[in-house]
Parts: structure tokens; sequence; C-alpha cells
């Protein structure tokens, strides 16, 4: 019997699952690292066109990673076997794939957000986000943990303690010190990693975690005369906003004051227009509510908004016989938007100026966005100051960088 046979079918056998835990590492590290740029506020306002192209590498990439997986799985009976004695080990590898396949689960969950619907997606988003936040801490740990400088580095004290005391102690220092340099690297971790933590978790507690800063003056002294809201704005009739919003923008935010406010309404209409906030302040205005869903699946729900009706403003100017888009600009100088004039007439797109009967934050596009309920949130264009009506369509800001030019949310 040739012993050496299965000798060296062990060792192939471990150098096929070293060459999974390569790849596998190597595809979770670009993973963590596209994902949390796409997640930055930073990098969407320095670099939206990049970030369209890592959005689509992260999806690829998310979907090749599973592949390292499933060619581990049949062999991970087998793999489990040869750990028997170390349950370090087996508690690790359990750990990695639960963390692994609430990844894919959830990234898929986000690759089908139209199918799924914006319920599922939000939970398909925390989900996302709450296991990279155990995952990506947990990567960092166990390459520290497992190198060969942190091991060499555990030897080398620990030989210098076991000289020191030569055999009076018959603990193992090598033990004792692994515990601790561990404890030290994992808790190291931890504290770089709780703002990070904080910052995903804040949104769902609203404002029980700490009270949000305002920045700037307070909008009440900046715009006057003030909306006075409608009975169903203050208290809301929609009892409320339940979520948070993520603020976003492409360029830094205008500031705008009730001084330097004017809303235009040109283009292809037989009256165009232009007010000043006093004036603005005037048109008649409705309240509505209504859900928001981002694309990238987060959701505000039962925001109660008070504002002007596009069709009555549209009605109001009147619009040409040519013309077939309405545009969108913000005071931004770069974003836009555009619906076609059949969409735009629709019940519930709204010039928005108060949001749960307060008048709209600077962050959140205030103090006029614009909110089409039925679409992606894309298209509700913030610090709106200029309405256009035009011939030929016009590409929306995102849309130009991939976003799909059908917003319709299907419910
Ligand atoms: N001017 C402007 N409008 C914008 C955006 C933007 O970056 N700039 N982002 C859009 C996107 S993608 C979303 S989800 C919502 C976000 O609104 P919020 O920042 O108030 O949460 O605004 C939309 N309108
Ligand atoms: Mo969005």
């Amino acid at each position: 019997m040739d012993w050496n046979v299965f000798i060296r079918r062990q060792k192939k056998f471990g150098r096929k699952l070293k060459q999974l835990h390569h790849w596998n590492a190597i595809l979770f590290m670009i993973l963590a690292v596209t994902g949390f740029l796409l997640l930055s506020s930073e990098f969407r306002q320095g670099f939206p066109q990049i970030r369209i192209w890592m959005r689509d590498s992260h999806i690829w990439i998310g979907f090749i990673s599973i592949l390292p997986i499933l060619i581990y799985l049949p062999k991970m009976l087998k793999h489990l076997s040869t750990l028997q004695k170390r349950k370090n080990h087996r508690i690790n590898l359990y750990f990695v794939l639960f963390i692994l396949l609430g990844l894919v689960v959830s990234g898929i969950g986000l690759y089908f957000h139209r199918e799924i619907g914006p319920e599922w997606s939000s939970v398909s988003l925390f989900l996302h986000d709450g296991f990279t936040y155990m995952g990506v801490p947990y990567l960092i740990y166990h390459s520290i943990t497992r190198s060969e400088v942190f091991k060499s580095l555990q030897k080398r004290k620990a030989d210098k303690l076991r000289e020191k005391r030569m055999i009076i102690d018959d603990s193992d220092p090598i033990i004792d010190r692994r515990t601790l340099l561990k404890r030290g690297t994992g808790g190291a971790i931890a504290i770089l990693f709780t703002p990070f933590i904080y910052q995903w978790l804040k949104p769902y507690f609203g404002s029980s975690l700490g009270t949000p800063v305002k920045s700037g003056l307070p909008l009440t002294e900046v715009f006057s005369p003030l909306p006075v809201p409608a009975e169903d704005s203050a208290p809301p009739i929609g009892g409320g906003r339940k979520g948070e919003f993520r603020y976003y923008t492409v360029v830094s935010m205008p500031e705008v004051t009730g001084k330097n406010f004017t809303f235009t309404v040109d283009g292809l209409v037989e009256r165009p227009e232009e007010w000043n906030w006093p004036e603005f302040v005037q048109l008649n205005r409705k309240v509505q509510v209504s859900d928001f869903h981002c694309v990238t699946g987060w959701s505000v729900y039962s925001v109660t908004w008070e504002g002007i009706k596009l069709k009555d403003l549209l009605e109001h100017v009147g619009i040409r016989g040519s013309a077939r888009y309405v545009k969108f600009y913000s005071q931004d100088g770069v974003y836009t938007d555009t619906l076609t004039i059949d969409q735009a007439m629709r019940e519930d797109v709204m010039i928005a100026m108060l949001i749960d009967g307060d008048l709209i934050e600077t962050k959140n596009g205030g103090p006029v966005r614009l909110i089409v309920p039925e679409m992606y949130a894309y298209k509700s264009v913030k610090w709106l100051n200029r309405i256009e009506l035009i011939e030929e369509e016009h590409i929306g800001y995102w849309e130009k960088r991939g976003y799909e030019k059908d917003a319709w949310i299907k419910t």
C-alpha cells in the first residue's frame, strides 16, 4: 500500500482550498472598496460619471464572487473533517459563509429592486449595509491576526517572556500573548468602525440617536413672508414622515434665500412668468401625502407635502401646442430632468414648499423642490427654480450617466 497517494491528494486538496480562499479574499476586498465609494456622498459629488461605472462593476464582481462559493460548497464536508480539532477555524468558516450568503442574497435583492418593489429593496439595503459592517471589520481582523507578521510578533514576544520566566511559571505565555494581541486588534478595529456603524444606524432610529445639528440661519429668518401651512399640513395629515432622507447633491448645495429666490416658467408657454419669493408664496397650494423612493433602495413613507400642483401651474401659464416635454432646472446650476407633458399633468406631481408643515431645509432641496411620487426620486429635482417647456427631448443629469429613462416605480 502506497500511503503517499493519500498525502499527495491531501496536499492537492489543501492547495485548491487555498486558491479559493485567495480568490474569495480578492473579490471581497474589491467589493468592499467599491461598495464604500458608492455609499459616499463625496464620491457621488466628485465623480458622478465614474460612480455609474463603479456601480455596474460592483454588481458584476458581486455576481462573479458567487463562483468561488459554489465551487467550495461541495468540498465543505471534507474541509470540515480536517478542522475537527480546530474549533476557531470552524467558527470562522461558519461566520464567513453566513456573511457572504447574506451579502449575496441582499445584493441580488438590490439588483432586482424594480421587481421586488421599494419595501423589499429597503430591507435588502439594510441587510446589505449590515452584513458589510459585520463583514469588513471581520475581514480586516481576520487578515491581520492570520498574517505571518502577526504570528511572528506573538512568538517573538512570547519567547522573550519565556526566557525571563524560565521554568518557574508553567502557564503558556504564547497563548496569553496571543489572546491579548488578538483582543487588542479586535478592540482597535471595533473603535475604528463605530462611527461608520453609528452613521448607518442613525436614520433607522430617527432622532432618538442625538438631535441633528441645524446649519446656518434658521429658515424662518431667511424667508419672509413665511408660507402659512394649510390645516392639512400642520399637523401633517400623513401623521409625520416615517424614515429618513439621505441628502444628495452633485455639486455644492446652493444657498437659496428669500432675497435671491426667483422662479421662472418659460419656453413653449402662452404667458411666461417669473415670481420672486413674496409673489411665489401667494400661489395656490395643495396638500398631499406620498412616499419617496430612491433608486438605491431607501424610502421615506407618508410624507405630507404642501405645494403648487405642477398641473395648476402649467394650466396657469398655458401650454403651447408645440410643447412636448417639461424640463426642470435646479438653482445648483447643474442638475436637470424632464417629464413628458402627460407625466407632468399627473395629479400628484408637485412643486413642494412645505414638508410635514415645515419649510423644506436646504439639504432636503428647499425652499422649493419637485416631487414626482410615482417615479424614483432622481426625477424630483431639488432647489427647483425654472421650468421650461420644450419640443425636443432633454436627457436628465443621472439618465445621461446611465440611470434608466423609465423611472416609474412598479408597485
Ligand atoms: N439638484 C439635485 N436634485 C436632486 C439630486 C441632486 O443630487 N441634485 N438627487 C436626486 C436623487 S438621486 C434623489 S434620491 C433625491 C434625494 O433627495 P434628498 O437629498 O432630499 O434626500 O433628490 C434628487 N434630486
Ligand atoms: Mo436617488
